[in-house]
């Protein structure tokens, strides 16, 4: 993995999903966050609770050099807020998700303010939706507690949940 390298999973699936996304990643770079590689948009079937419209995702790698993971969470959820994410059913819709997937080869699972921090992210390799625009940007990443890299993972997938490529 780049040095200092973190991977965000971005998801969209109120509103007007790809501004949605695009907006996220303006308020993170304009908060100092350096994103050096963007994946595709994918278009995905909801994955967890069904009855909710399609998702758009897409996965950021980020430079966090100097930054703290809880920094970077925090990062993650103000820009949540600020682009109106209300936390109502879990896993249900929402104008924004940020989550971490990882961030070098740091491991933890932390809880502080009743936010939870877990990374990996405990779900990131059961899902089609993450691992598809990962391997896209960084095939060769590994995966810290699986000792496996995102494109193997992506090989090994059962999760027959749609994805697709929406924008290039
Ligand atoms: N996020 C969830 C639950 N289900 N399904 C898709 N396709 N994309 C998501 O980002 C997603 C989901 C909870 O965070
Ligand atoms: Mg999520
Ligand atoms: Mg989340």
């Amino acid at each position: 993995m780049a040095q200092g390298a973190a991977y965000l999973g971005l998801g969209s699936n109120l509103g007007d999903r790809a501004a949605n996304l695009l907006a996220a990643l303006a308020w993170l770079t304009a908060e100092g966050l350096v994103i050096d590689r963007l994946s595709s948009i994918y278009l995905t079937d909801p994955v967890g609770y069904s009855e909710q419209p399609s998702f758009l995702n897409m996965v950021a790698r980020c430079q966090i050099a100097g930054r703290h993971p809880w920094e970077l969470m925090r990062l993650c959820l103000e820009t949540e807020l600020r682009l109106g994410r209300r936390r109502e059913i879990p896993g249900g819709p929402r104008t924004i998700d940020i989550d971490i997937l990882l961030i070098d080869d740091w491991k933890g699972d932390e809880r502080r303010d009743g936010v939870d921090l877990t990374v990996p992210h405990p779900r990131m390799h059961e899902r089609r939706f993450v691992l598809s625009p990962l391997a896209e940007i960084d095939p060769s990443v590994v995966h810290p507690v699986l000792g496996v890299t995102a494109m193997q993972l992506l090989d090994r997938l059962t999760d027959s949940a749609g994805v697709s490529l929406y924008v290039r």
